[in-house]
């Protein structure tokens, strides 16, 4: 049961109105970037053992049934199930009250400093489903061998075992005995690409539970330092995207989010880097279906060194990526797992918390690559311990006192990155990707300096060629989709109108000249 629509909600103990879910309270209207707690309650029919499913609130949240405590949520933007007890068939009150304050603590996973809003409310879907004596708890479908059409089905159960059966979208039925791990094949395999976004779907009863699941196949590798996607050598151009939008915050309209990827994928653009958080289910089906390629990570920003070395920070980390994976673990779009965006990771003291997000990203799921965005260029000492070295940098923007584009200086930038990795011997068989480059753009000015549109498109362009030309480079990601809105913090100062505008189109998806330049040039 999908329980969007009209709640009840109180911000701070006040006046209680109706508020829709999914929404952001704070990003328009009353409570415009306004900060405390907000109640949302609602009544909900139903009973017995219950499973309730939040895709996303901001920052933490508190969830109540009937008054009792079920449930927190300390990590903005991830995915969380709780399974529990609803008592009685009938009307029970769901009453979740979000926290939108910022915790100035190691352990905090939203800091006043990050680079992008800290929206406040419940911004993704809600559904509960009451559970029958055994329902599916997760069902993972990772393509073994696409080529032969070989398929690994890991399947976990709650409640007493029971025998399982399975229909495949193409006609084929088969039995499993309960939970476990098993092997089918597909016959005459298609594979999912971006190309030809091949889908299939699995659908599987036990006793009186049944779930429905999507999949595709296709391998990523990473060999000989470069990326290979269905065993073809893979070269990426595409965009960070903030799933954002003016007056709607992090409760992203289903209709805009549709526009934002049909017109990622008609710039000739094939990847998106779902930044800096995970992505909603709405994201990756359409990805899925439209043949985009995402890297989907953990929410983090620019993380101190107290929080790295602080254990509660690690274990809300690991939670956070565990509850990620698992959500989306079967969209083939997903080629990259990632966490914590620009760690400070040039000190012998991260490693200890980049390998052990590693290593669990790899536990839930050995099938894709890992990896993070540095900063640290060649000062970072963790690159080793992840699959792909990505490097997030702003040449031609933010140092040096030049006034027009110069080339010079981005390629010095890429050469001296490349340099570093190739030279290293831990790093010299790992693929390479510009993560982040970009450069602020304020519509409507084309004076050519800085800040124009046209010195935008320069950096864009010339970038894309200069990687493509450079074979140590796998490919560039650039930052970003759409300009997106900031907090008063101390870099309030370099971002316009309370806005991060490096946007390739403006924060309502008007293009600027680079979209315009950069689609060009892809299509010929
Ligand atoms: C970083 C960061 C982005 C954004 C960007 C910028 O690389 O990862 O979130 O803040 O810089 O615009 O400076």
């Amino acid at each position: 049961m999908l329980l969007n629509g009209l709640w009840n909600f109180s911000f701070e103990n006040g006046k209680s109105v109706k508020m829709q879910v999914p929404s952001c309270f704070d990003a328009a209207g009353e409570y415009y970037c306004k900060r405390g707690k907000a109640a949302y309650w609602r009544e909900v029919q139903c009973g017995g053992y219950c499973e309730l499913h939040l895709e996303g609130i901001g920052l933490r949240a508190e969830i109540f049934w009937d008054d009792k405590k079920i449930g927190e949520e300390l990590t903005a933007y991830t995915p969380l199930s709780i399974r529990f007890d609803a008592g009685e068939k009938g009307v029970h009150t769901l009453k979740i009250i979000c926290d939108n304050t910022i915790q100035e603590t190691p352990e905090s996973e939203f800091r006043r400093f990050y680079d992008f809003y800290g929206f406040g409310g419940i911004y993704r879907d809600v559904t509960i489903r009451e559970l029958p004596e055994t329902s599916f708890s997760y069902v993972k479908v990772i393509p073994a061998d696409p080529f032969s059409g070989k398929v690994q089905l890991h399947i976990e159960l709650d409640g007493p075992e029971k025998p399982i059966t399975a229909k495949l979208s193409d006609g084929t039925t088969m039995k499993f005995p309960g939970a476990g791990d098993f092997e089918f094949s597909i016959n005459d395999p298609k594979l999912w690409s971006p190309d030809e976004p091949n889908l299939y779907t699995l659908e599987l009863t036990c006793g009186d539970d049944c779930c429905k699941t999507r999949f595709g196949l296709r391998s990523i590798e990473s060999k000989n330092a470069k990326l290979y996607l269905n065993g073809k050598e893979l070269n990426i151009v595409g965009v960070n995207r903030h799933d954002v939008y003016p007056l709607t915050g992090a409760a992203m309209p289903y209709e805009q989010l549709k526009a934002d990827l049909q017109m990622i994928k008609d710039s000739g653009m094939n990847f998106i880097r779902g930044s800096h958080y995970p992505q909603s289910e709405h994201m990756l089906d359409l990805a899925d279906e439209l043949g985009l390629l995402v890297w989907d990570e953990s929410l983090g920003w620019e993380n101190p060194l107290d929080s790295l070395n602080n254990d509660e920070f690690i274990r809300r980390q690991k939670s956070a990526l565990k509850r990620m994976i698992r959500n989306s673990i079967n969209h083939p779009s997903i080629v990259f797992w990632g966490f914590l965006n620009e760690a400070i990771t040039n000190d012998d003291s991260a490693r200890r918390c980049i390998a052990e997000l590693t290593t669990a990203v790899k536990a839930e799921d050995s099938s894709r690559l890992v990896t993070f965005a540095t900063m640290m260029s060649d000062r970072d000492k963790c690159l080793d311990l992840v699959d792909i070295a990505a490097f997030n940098t702003y040449p031609g923007w933010y140092n040096g006192t030049y006034t027009f584009f110069d080339q010079n200086i981005i390629k010095a930038e890429l050469d001296r990155i490349a340099d570093f990795v190739r030279s290293t011997p831990e790093l010299a068989d790992k693929p390479m990707i510009i993560s982040e480059i970009g450069a602020a753009a304020l519509p409507g000015d084309h004076s050519g300096r800085r800040w124009s549109e046209d010195y935008q498109s320069q950096l864009i362009l010339s970038t894309l060629k200069l990687i493509r030309k450079d074979p140590r480079y796998s490919g560039v990601l650039y930052w970003q989709f759409c300009n997106t809105q900031v907090d008063d913090n101390e870099r309030i100062m370099m971002r316009p109108r309370g806005y991060n505008n490096k946007g390739l189109v403006d924060e309502y998806r008007k293009p600027k000249l680079a979209w315009h330049d950069l689609k060009k040039y892809l299509s010929e």
